[in-house]
């Protein structure tokens, strides 16, 4: 089996000029120029935080809300790109700083959920029915401040919530186990997973691995892909590297470790990613001090060493690995692999 690839990634990016440390690198794009740049950089699709997408949502109306979103999709069409997700992005509002769905506060916890069925409304109006939950602040900064079961439970809650509000709704979650948060409560695929017990329709509930969460994790980013390809649950990706265990860093695909992430591009493809509509997310940042004008090869690069290694991965011979296997000579698999790397 092999998988069909094409690359989506969001607004966010192509990142503003400020270095958080330092004086302004370069300038900011407005987001319809930055619209124009996907198919020249071979991308079509957009992953879409809600206020991206309707970027004043909180003083609008339901109503406005859709009919800016609708706008937008006509831009999108004349782009010709496809909005792949959309995402709440609840962690910059000052009632979710302690958490959305999880706060102690429950006029919070409310505000979390409207503007969650808002960002259900913005995702069919751009003509997806995946949303995503990156669970940035559910999760704890000392374990006294949450009781940790219920945190639990109203994750779950809140899951129904949205599968009830739209009844062709599809939930992708995206696990991470710290940053912003010292803990959270969704930390690996296997809790992503599990999540959509909680509900009472798990077929609409998935998930999207992203390589660095899994690395903070300090797990395999390919064998967390393939316990979810395993589970059917695989809808999305956020490729890109992490250098050892700090901050979420977004790098390059594939520039730390790129047998990682041939590794990661294999078992995508010899499990049929794609096959089913799954885009190949890049989620990779430009580094802090690049310059306007080279801003945006991170997302060309990432995609040109996805495809690369595509290509080696396809040219390793299957039945040679077999017999390298079957007769446990490791160190030649090994070598076999380090080679085809080190000629392609
Ligand atoms: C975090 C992500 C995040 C989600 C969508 O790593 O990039 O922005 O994918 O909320
Ligand atoms: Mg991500």
């Amino acid at each position: 089996m092999q998988g069909t690839f094409r690359f989506s990634f969001g607004p966010w990016n192509i990142h503003e000029g400020a270095d958080p440390f330092g004086p302004e690198v370069r300038s900011s794009i407005p987001f319809n120029e930055k619209l124009a740049l996907y198919k020249k950089l071979g991308f079509d699709g957009v992953q879409f935080h809600d206020d991206d997408a309707v970027p004043a949502m909180n003083d609008l109306t339901p109503a406005q809300i859709i009919a800016e979103a609708e706008a937008l999709k006509k831009t999108l069409d004349d782009h010709g790109l496809t909005a792949e997700f959309v995402a709440p992005r609840m962690w910059f509002d000052p009632r979710t700083i302690d958490g959305g769905y999880t706060n102690n506060c429950a006029k919070c916890r409310q505000y979390a959920l409207d503007r969650t069925k808002r960002t259900v409304d913005i995702a069919k109006a751009l003509g997806t029915e995946n949303i995503v939950l990156w669970l940035a602040r559910e999760g704890t900064y000392i374990r006294e401040a949450k009781d940790p079961v219920l945190a639990t439970e109203r994750i779950g809650e809140a899951l129904q919530t949205i599968l009830d509000y739209d009844k062709d709704v599809r939930v992708m979650i995206e696990s991470k186990p710290n940053e912003p948060m010292d803990h959270t409560y969704i930390p690996t695929i296997g809790h992503a997973i599990a999540m959509g017990l909680m509900t009472s329709d798990p077929s609409r509930v998935g998930c999207l691995i992203e390589t660095a969460h899994a690395l903070l994790a300090n797990l395999s980013p390919s064998d967390e892909m393939g316990f979810a390809l395993a589970h059917k649950k695989l809808w999305s990706v956020h490729l890109n590297d992490q250098n050892g265990l700090k901050f979420d860093q977004d790098l390059t695909f594939g520039a730390v470790d790129p047998r990682r992430a041939l590794n990661q591009v294999r078992v995508l493809d010899q499990h049929g990613f794609g096959n089913n509509g799954e885009w190949v997310g890049l989620d990779v940042k430009v580094m802090r001090t690049q310059k306007s004008g080279a801003d945006l090869k991170h997302l060309a690069y990432s995609r040109k060493i996805f495809l690369r290694l595509l290509e080696i991965s396809r040219s390793l011979n299957d039945d040679m690995i077999a017999q390298l296997v079957a007769e446990r000579d490791y160190e030649e698999l090994n070598w076999y692999i380090l080679d085809a790397m080190l000629k392609g």
